[in-house]
């Protein structure tokens, strides 16, 4: 990565890999088979030769880029120890002074390369070269996983819920959505190993994230708040991104490079099994490599003891990637299978029965002698089908009801950065993403004409073309001062082609529907204008603004029915209401304000407490009308249709971490923290909106000593009594859970074993929507009630490097 303006910038996202490092990988891999290792070790020093401590060193093989950095100790000292024969680059960070680097050290057999270093002091006006690395800002998370996050995650989202201003609304067990300050769903931007592609599905049930699983990710970018407008576009909250590992060649000592893993975890709450494979071959210029997982588990049992019925699922995923490069230039071909035989969805009237997607990713990176170009293609084809799943079948007068969803996801970018002076970096883009869907329910035979004799046409080739455009500038001018400002066109087309009811019962809509002009061009306008100020070694200031535009989905334009039955099918909400479509509505623009403070020992390794206030007003924010309300016993329902409407959310996030021992006995212990609290209304009504987290905390004691890990935390949420009267949202009391975790990493193994909800504590979800099951078992005479979430569960895993 060309991040040296992250490197000298923003310490606060520690680069230094772990899970994948150079150490790690060769440390592993010598166990089995003897590599050719050598060692490097240098020491730092000031003009004065004072020792230089807690300066970060980058090492880079030259031949596979594989990367790995450590921190010098208290006597400017550091060592890389078994690294593999070949030559290196090294690259000294140290807050102060400019950068250093030795751009040749030959790694011979069983020997040591001194690497000693004198360093400059940086003068006032010199400047760090910006190179394109203007997707970090002060408010970014970017986190590698490793095999324990693997293990505790049951889907990808998860992985990012740690991460301060993000939120989780359960979604089934496989496709948890994150919201960023507030704003999730489609207002987060969801990219996944630089693919967009959106919900095949009228309950989401398959969002970008449900794509792939715990065990391939690699690395999680969480951007709240103020995004570069190279990383938005269509998306109000933020940007979520996941990407896989990247591939690694053989290097000069290597005549084939190897490796691969294997993991088996269990989780007893639900019977939760999963299981994945890799291994991945390359050669100086070629690679192949694959990676399958698998996971099914049974419906969970909450802390009361209930069986939450519909929570159960089931998928298996296979990717193949074929890579090579040569003379400044990667290319990188995935293709992926994903097959979801079933998965139920408690809060929602259906449940899934099938889901299978196939997809393409090609990817072209370019590296000039200054600047770099990024290219992408790529393609999904999915097929959803939804009907009532096992659960649901054996609920009294049970609707068996087959939906077919078909969607199709194409798309392209292409990313130029221009290092233009010493000073500022240019970042060029240019995007497409079309999607075409069509969503189908047949006619059940001897329903007519409730539900037949014809086709149900929900959605009619629907079409939503966007092609984005950015110019951004990322300018250092001076060592105090930074800005970043960017420009993006995002212009939508839409269309839906016309559509039929079951029978004539639904004609009057669908005329009216059909009747309609339902094309639409939505030019969006987004900018960003952003500021970092760090007076010393010891803090740093980030300000910013950001408009935002999210185009409507195709459902929110053109769900037309407004049978209580039909829409009643439509929604992604959770809250068993009934949605129609509202074909005039028009696209969401966000204003935010936001800023983070961030303060840090000089080493940035010792502790750090980082606050992100912000707040956004949004205009013409997707939410809802009442259009009529009905009543089933004790619980009550909205029939809605989706309408603009001004809101505003403000909030802020509160994080930070500190070393409590760092010694050779000890080993490493530290404690960590985050706090998220946010407030959202509607303007005309002053309302709440649907869905806003509470105030909520997390804390946790994590200790490394010798390849043992352990570690406790805590989770706290306030009761939940700011609620959306349109949707009939419902209160949820606060709560507080435990949990505990343990591993040891021996060789090629690790293996780890957990406590999730130790005190067995039965708590509702904020997030979570309403039990729908448990209401229709009733013959819908209950109170529906909010979801409860998962008792106490005992994990365990074990992965194999090879
Ligand atoms: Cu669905």
């Amino acid at each position: 990565m060309k991040s040296r303006l992250l490197l000298a910038l923003l310490p606060a996202v520690c680069l230094c890999g772990q899970a994948y490092s150079i150490h790690a990988r060769q440390g592993s891999a010598a166990a089995e088979t003897p590599v050719a290792t050598g060692r490097i070790a240098g020491v730092l020093k000031d003009p004065s030769g004072a020792v230089v401590p807690a300066a970060k060193i980058e090492l880079k093989n030259l031949a596979s880029e594989v990367k790995d950095c450590v921190l010098s100790d208290r006597q400017g000292r550091f060592v890389f120890d078994r690294v593999s024969v070949g030559r290196y680059q090294l690259t000294v960070h140290a807050t102060g002074f400019d950068i250093a680097v030795i751009s040749d050290l030959a790694v011979a057999a069983g020997a040591e390369t001194a690497a000693n270093v004198a360093l400059k002091i940086a003068p006032a006006q010199s400047f760090v070269e910006v190179n394109g690395s203007a997707s970090e800002t002060a408010a970014a998370t970017r986190h590698k996983v490793d095999a324990e996050d693997q293990a505790q995650s049951r889907n990808s989202a998860e992985l990012a819920a740690d991460a301060p201003g993000v939120s989780l609304r359960e979604n089934g067990q496989l496709a948890s959505i994150p919201f960023l300050h507030g704003l999730g769903d489609e207002r987060t931007k969801l990219v996944v190993d630089g693919m967009t592609v959106s919900s095949a599905c009228p309950n989401h049930m398959n969002p970008p994230l449900s794509y792939i699983a715990p065990s391939h990710a690699a690395e999680v970018t969480v951007l709240a708040g103020i995004t570069p407008v190279s990383l938005g576009g269509d998306s109000l909250g933020g940007t979520v991104a996941i990407d896989s590992r990247d591939p690694a060649f053989a290097n000069a000592g290597e005549r084939l490079h190897e490796k691969g893993d294997s993991t088996g975890v269990y989780r007893s709450n639900g019977q939760n099994y999963g299981g994945s494979f890799s291994e991945w071959v390359a050669g100086r210029n070629l690679g192949l490599g694959y990676a399958g997982s698998w996971a099914a588990n049974d419906d969970y049992t909450d802390g009361s003891g209930h069986k939450v019925t519909s929570t159960y699922a089931q998928t298996t995923d296979h990717t193949v990637t074929l890579a090579a490069q040569g003379a400044g230039n990667l290319v990188v071909l995935q293709a992926g299978l994903h097959h979801t035989p079933y998965e139920g969805f408690v809060n929602a009237q259906m449940d899934l029965v099938r889901n299978y997607a196939e997809s393409l990713n090609l990817h072209y990176r370019r590296s000039f002698e200054r600047g770099s170009l990024d290219t992408r293609v790529f393609w999904q084809n999915t097929w959803h089908s939804m009907n009532i799943g096992h659960d649901k079948s054996t609920l009294p007068m049970p609707m068996f009801m087959p939906m077919n969803t078909h969607g199709r996801d194409l798309g392209y970018s292409v990313k130029l950065d221009l290092p233009l002076t010493g000073r500022h970096a240019l970042r060029l883009g240019n995007e497409l993403h079309r999607f075409v869907l069509d969503d189908r329910w047949p006619a059940v035979p001897g329903t007519a004409p409730m539900m037949g004799p014809n086709t149900f046409v929900s959605i009619n080739d629907g079409r939503r073309l966007r092609l984005g455009s950015f110019a951004e500038l990322a300018s250092k001018w001076n060592p105090q001062w930074t800005t970043l400002f960017g420009l993006r066109n995002d212009t939508v087309w839409m269309n839906a082609g016309p559509v039929q009811g079951y029978s004539d019962m639904y004609a009057m809509d669908a005329d009216a529907f059909n009747a309609l002009n339902r094309a639409h061009t939505d030019p969006d306008l987004d900018a960003t204008a952003l500021a970092r100020y760090e007076p010393n070694a010891f803090s740093s200031y980030e300000f910013g603004y950001a408009r935002k535009t999210r185009a409507p989905n195709l459902y929110e334009r053109y769900a037309w029915s407004t049978n209580r039955m039909a829409s009643g099918m439509i929604g992604w909400f959770g809250d068993g209401n009934y949605y129609v479509g509202n074909v005039g509505l028009k696209p969401e623009i966000a204003h935010t304000f936001s800023g983070t403070a961030a303060w840090h020992d000089r080493a940035r390794n010792g502790w750090e407490i980082k606050l992100t206030p912000y707040e956004t007003h949004i205009q013409d924010y997707v939410d809802v009308d009442t259009m009529s309300t009905v009543t089933y016993g004790m619980s009550t329902f909205a029939q809605l249709q989706f309408a603009n409407h001004n809101a505003r959310i403000y909030g802020a996030d509160l994080s930070g971490n500190a070393a409590v021992w760092n010694s050779s006995s000890l080993g490493q212990g530290r404690i960590s923290g985050v706090a998220g609290w946010l407030h959202g209304e509607r303007l005309d009504t002053q309302t709440p909106l649907y869905q806003m987290m509470p105030l909520s905390l997390r804390v946790a004691f994590d200790e490394e000593l010798k390849g043992f890990t352990a570690g406790v935390g805590a989770q706290a949420v306030d009761r939940k009594f700011n609620v959306d009267p349109h949707r009939l949202e419902q209160p949820t009391p606060g709560y507080a859970l435990f949990n505990l975790h343990a591993g040891y990493r021996r060789g090629p193994l690790q293996a780890s074993a957990a406590a999730d909800n130790l005190l067995n504590k039965d708590y509702e979800l904020p997030l979570g929507g309403v039990n729908f099951d448990d209401f229709m078992a009733s013959m819908r005479m209950s109170q529906i009630k909010p979801l409860t979430g998962r008792g106490r569960s005992f994990y365990g895993s074990l992965t194999a490097r090879f």
